[in-house]
């Protein structure tokens, strides 16, 4: 036998060895912030979202999907595969030196990356971090490079202006968006510097660690507030929500259910606000316009992460995820009479000194733009541009989480459902299809170790959730429960039954098999079940770090 014959058997024989051994997926999670079950095309929505619609149309879609009806706990909860009262992030930054609520990630909780790296994986994140109280000067333990991943590009902190983001990080190091040598785009917009940073990401993994698997966490801050996009992006909805929110949800609801997504059999949850109502139309119509200008930007740019994915011939064994952070926001920043804030529209020249384009922002709400027109809010300012800083309501946040009842905060389906969006052609067969099985941001981290073989340390918190990979096969995920509390506000989760209540109120039970919109309280019908119910989530309340609302801060010795 001679030499090149050797040769050839031996490569014919590693060709073979490979392609049957099954390889560790990449994996690639994207997280939108502040948006609703039904605002996607693939839920329902009339929003353009034809690259994550694609996605669904490739892979599978689960029903019921849950989140923690907040950022920094649903945050903590994606990262370690805990509960967040038991990742220290029980509420927002605060640190009440309680255990559950430090507003920082526990030491002895493991993140995705720190677990994934054991596995051989690079780890790349870019977009939203907002699990640590430590921002700016403050130590930098909890910060996602000393949290196991490799690189990093986006924001510490959980919200700010899309146009001069606040608290703006590469790898350690805070930034201004206007003096960063290594990213100098045309217009800065925080939506296409998540995503350029990803495919960056993506595009010097494949140049210089081939030969390893990646996880890339994407953090997109759209569509929280402020509501700011481009022109070119708020021109296609121009005149598209003018007939207010009715017809929106009527549209809506209908498409959800035609899709499979909704029972048509149960009615829309009831609306907080009529349309006829509303003083001033035309604003309340630009909010909603600018809102889907912000989302179909988000969408465009995981099309052009997925782009880069089949450039670098990676698309079909890389799981990717998207879901969101919680449902639609009621909150009302910006929307009314705002101390010390000019409402209305712009003046014709800047009223300021300019600020010089190192300096960094100087908070979450901007007092001005680097161009010295000042930041305006009111009830009669026109979102979009970087001088105003508007959420969209309540009346828009109902549309939003179409059929259900409450918003992000409450733990109702409405502040808790989220799409669950699965693509990984090389991992299962399914194409466009329903999974309804509950499914809870606590899966995530077991569904990663899974199908990456990684093992996760033994003296680390136990993981609460299960693997979802038996539900890519269309297989059962058994469990016993879900839990949730945010404010107060409580829940669990039985089989279909649910037992729910808000803040000071009593508990309610639904099935969600046949009432999910949450309209006929059972629980007068079977005390028996809310008992049991009832004391099933205080015991997991007591075991996950969970304290009576308003939480008492402990004083520090
Ligand atoms: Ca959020």
């Amino acid at each position: 036998m001679n030499r090149f014959r050797i040769v050839a058997l031996l490569l014919a024989a590693a060709i073979a060895t490979r392609s049957f051994a099954a390889e560790p997926p990449n994996i690639i999670l994207i997280m939108s912030d502040d948006m609703g079950f039904s605002d996607l095309g693939c839920y329902g929505g009339e929003i353009s979202t034809p690259n994550l619609d694609a996605l669904a149309a490739g892979g599978l879609r689960f029903t019921q999907f849950y989140n923690t009806a907040r950022c920094c706990p649903t945050r903590a909860s994606l990262l370690t595969g805990l509960y967040p009262h038991q990742a220290g992030v029980g509420h927002m930054m605060a640190d009440w030196n309680r255990p559950g609520y430090r507003g920082d990630l526990s030491p002895q909780s493991r993140t995705v990356a720190e677990v994934m790296r054991t596995a051989g994986y690079r780890t790349y994140m870019t977009g939203k971090w907002h699990v640590t109280r430590h921002l700016g000067d403050g130590p930098k333990h909890n910060w996602p490079r000393q949290r196991g991943f490799d690189r990093f590009y986006g924001m510490i902190s959980g919200g700010g202006s899309f146009y001069d983001p606040y608290m703006l990080c590469r790898d350690n190091t805070l930034v201004s968006p206007f003096a960063d040598p290594d990213y100098r785009p045309e217009t800065y917009y925080f939506t296409d510097a998540i995503t350029d940073h990803a495919t960056r990401f993506l595009s010097d993994h494949a140049r210089e660690h081939a030969d390893k698997p990646f996880l890339l966490y994407v953090g997109y801050t759209a569509a929280h507030w402020p509501m700011h996009a481009l022109p070119e992006d708020v021109a296609k909805y121009r005149g598209k929500y003018d007939a207010g929110y009715e017809p929106v949800r009527a549209a809506r609801f209908e498409k959800a259910a035609k899709l499979g997504l909704i029972d048509p059999a149960q009615k829309l949850s009831p609306a907080p606000h009529r349309w006829a109502d509303v003083k001033n139309q035309p604003r309340e119509a630009a909010c909603m316009e600018v809102y889907a200008g912000m989302v179909e930007r988000m969408d465009r740019g995981v099309g052009r992460i997925v782009a880069e994915l089949r450039r670098t011939g990676r698309l079909d064994n890389t799981l990717i995820v998207y879901l969101q952070d919680n449902g639609g926001c009621a909150e009302g920043m910006g929307r009314g009479v705002t101390k010390g804030r000019t409402d209305g529209p712009r003046a014709a020249t800047p009223t300021l000194p300019p600020i010089a384009l190192g300096v960094l922002p100087s908070g979450l709400v901007p007092p001005q733009t680097r161009d010295g027109f000042p930041v305006r809010q009111g009830p009669n300012v026109m979102p979009g541009p970087a001088d105003t800083y508007v959420a969209y309501g309540e009346g828009w946040a109902n549309v939003s989480n179409t059929p259900f009842r409450e918003y992000k905060h409450w733990v109702h389906e409405g502040g808790i459902s989220t799409p669950f969006v699965v693509h990984w052609p090389a991992g299962f067969a399914a194409r466009g299809e329903l999974r309804r099985t509950a499914g809870h941001l606590i899966d995530i981290a077991p569904t990663l170790y899974d199908v990456a073989g990684a093992a996760y340390p033994a003296g680390a918190p136990p993981l609460e959730g299960r693997s979802l990979r038996p539900a890519f096969a269309d297989g059962p995920v058994a469990r016993e429960a879900l839990f949730w509390e945010h404010e107060g506000n409580r829940a669990v989760r039985v089989g279909p039954w649910k037992l729910v209540a808000k803040h000071g109120g009593a508990w309610e039970l639904y099935d969600i098999g046949t009432d999910r919109v949450e309209a006929n309280d059972l629980s007068a019908a079977q005390p028996d079940r809310v008992r049991e119910m009832a004391a099933r989530y205080a015991a997991w309340a007591a075991r996950a770090q969970v304290e009576p609302w308003p939480v008492v801060a402990e004083k520090k010795k």
